[in-house]
């Protein structure tokens, strides 16, 4: 079967291209006075600003017929009518049923996912409500004020973000942890700043089988026998959210501290689900499913507006435009909020698993770039580390700059003096880096500090900016759980609609269990007393040297 750049709408982007390439964004501007309000979006509070990308009004009419030609709608339609998209696991995709929030039923394998979403939701929210009025009390009667999240991948990163995102909104006599690695250092670290009289565990793990994730249960487990000594006692201090009943039952958890969901929600899609109980613990039911509610406002919209007008579908054409057609294919995630912090990192995770792929759902080797290598950090400061190769490097990175308006954080002159610098930076980038310095432009800034002669000349190349750096703002009011739902919601779909125009499964991860697979093969090898030969010589060599010195 064909792949899509074989189709005569990539043929037309190819050439489209060609002829755009040489006008420089700064000159786009220059001609046409009135971009902004041809490349933009709104969504209630939320503005997307694409006017920076190397586009014209054709470059997006033709990227909206690639979109057609991909049926991307389509596919849209049956993700959120439960059909089997997910074909190499065989399930729906639902994550989108989480944040439903109207009357109708959703059907996935014959049955309406509804009623049991919704009582999930009842049970999280009379727990978390239990725990923080301080109802529920630990073994020797207090109240809890510690929650540590175990979990890894999209069993932690999701949560984690959350509560650092909305942190503003966070209960201040309960602090949420997330253990993930297997390093001991991590939950060796939380435990001591624990007491197992006020902390309660989570263990969050879909199949409950993940090797880090037991293994860091297990010790915590232990560690709390240890100081207690009364395994009668685990059902205050223990809760798992699963998919995997029995295996939880297995541990020692009453299936009645058990929060469910379901295959077709997948990991790096399930902080919706009883996934995100730290952040209901964290910042209360109530703001929980306001999240949810962003997330169900930009489904609404990604289902209804047209392609045009469609913040995702308009962010995943971008993407392709830049990674298959300019040959860009990274992508920088630049929050210019310190609560984002961990933004970059979970959409890494939602973006290079989805997309990080080389097999279409045909079977067939792609033959061109799929999902971009994707990073970030906060703004201010990434300006003053990496900044430098956006402005001047031999890559051209394309950038989300995300923002809020206002800042929940007084700080300074009038209680906003920070936020108005930081406001300032973030402009000041996504211009400069649209728009460059000129030859003309260097010098007469070089001449006004008073350099003179050869000094001129030598310094003016070295203070030149091409510009031509493509880059989104995303502006929104204020980081409320409302709008952080929105924002991952609509990053949720700029993947999806990028995964069917490369004709991938974004919804399976055959690369993280292929890491769970092979990790298991070489333990048993660490503890054998003779030396290993059983895989190539720089596996065995790197093993038996460890052994040697371990
Ligand atoms: C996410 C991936 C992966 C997964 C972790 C944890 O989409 O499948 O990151 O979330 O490997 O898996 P468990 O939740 O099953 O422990």
């Amino acid at each position: 079967m064909s792949q899509i750049n074989q189709s005569s709408i990539w043929q037309s982007l190819s050439q489209h291209k060609k002829d755009i390439e040489s006008i420089s964004l700064r000159e786009m501007f220059h001609k046409d006075k009135d971009r902004f309000n041809q490349f933009h979006i709104q969504l209630n509070d939320l503005l997307l600003d694409y006017s920076k990308h190397h586009i014209s009004k054709e470059t997006i009419k033709l990227l909206v017929n690639l979109a057609k030609e991909a049926d991307v709608e389509g596919w849209r339609d049956r993700m959120f009518k439960g059909e089997i998209i997910n074909s190499t696991e065989h399930r729906s995709v639902l994550h989108t049923a989480l944040r439903n929030q109207n009357n109708k039923s959703i059907m996935s394998d014959g049955e309406d996912v509804m009623p049991k979403v919704r009582n999930v939701l009842k049970k999280m929210r009379r727990f978390t409500d239990e725990i923080r009025s301080g109802q529920w009390k630990g073994y020797t009667g207090k109240a809890i004020t510690n929650v540590i999240n175990i979990g890894i991948g999209g069993s932690d990163l999701g949560p984690a973000m959350v509560c650092q995102a909305l942190k503003p909104y966070g209960l201040k006599t309960i602090t949420p942890f997330f253990v993930s690695n297997i390093d001991g250092a991590d939950l060796s670290q939380v435990l001591e700043k624990c007491d197992p009289e006020t902390t309660l565990f989570i263990v969050a793990s879909k199949t409950f089988t993940t090797q880090e994730t037991m293994t860091n249960a297990f010790s915590a487990r232990n560690w709390f026998l240890k100081k207690v000594g009364d395994n009668s006692q685990i059902k205050k201090h223990f809760v798992a959210l699963s998919t995997n009943q029995y295996a939880v039952a297995e541990f020692g958890i009453d299936t009645e501290n058990m929060f469910e969901f379901w295959d077709w929600v997948g990991g790096r899609y399930s902080l919706w689900s009883a996934i995100g109980l730290s952040i209901a613990l964290y910042i209360g039911i109530d703001h929980f499913e306001e999240l949810l509610k962003g997330g169900f406002e930009m489904d609404e919209h990604f289902k209804t507006a047209p392609i045009e007008e469609n913040i995702p579908m308009i962010m995943g054409l971008l993407g392709i435009w830049c990674i298959n057609f300019f040959d860009l294919p990274t992508h920088a995630i630049l929050a210019y909020d310190q609560d984002l912090s961990k933004l970059a990192p979970y959409l890494q995770q939602a973006d290079m698993e989805s997309n990080g792929k080389f097999i279409n759902r045909n079977g067939e080797h792609v033959n061109f770039h799929t999902g971009p290598v994707l990073w970030g950090e906060v703004g201010t400061n990434g300006q003053h580390a990496f900044y430098q190769l956006l402005h001047q490097g031999t890559e051209i990175v394309p950038a989300d700059f995300i923002m809020p308006i206002q800042s929940h954080y007084a700080m300074g002159k009038d209680g906003n003096e920070h936020h108005k610098i930081l406001l300032s930076n973030f402009i000041a980038q996504t211009q400069s880096l649209m728009i460059g310095k000129t030859y003309d432009e260097a010098r007469a800034e070089i001449e006004k500090q008073g350099y003179e002669g050869e000094d001129i000349e030598s310094f003016i190349p070295q203070k030149t900016f091409e510009g031509n750096r493509p880059t989104s703002s995303i502006l929104f009011q204020k980081l409320t759980p409302k709008t952080l739902g929105q924002i991952i919601a609509m990053y949720e779909h700029k993947i999806f609609t990028q995964g069917i125009i490369w004709n991938i499964n974004s919804f399976d991860q055959w690369g993280v269990e292929y890491g769970k697979q092979i990790a298991k093969q070489v333990l048993p090898k660490l503890s054998e007393k003779t030396p290993t030969t059983d895989f190539d010589g720089s596996t065995n060599s790197l093993i038996n040297y460890i052994k040697k010195y371990q």
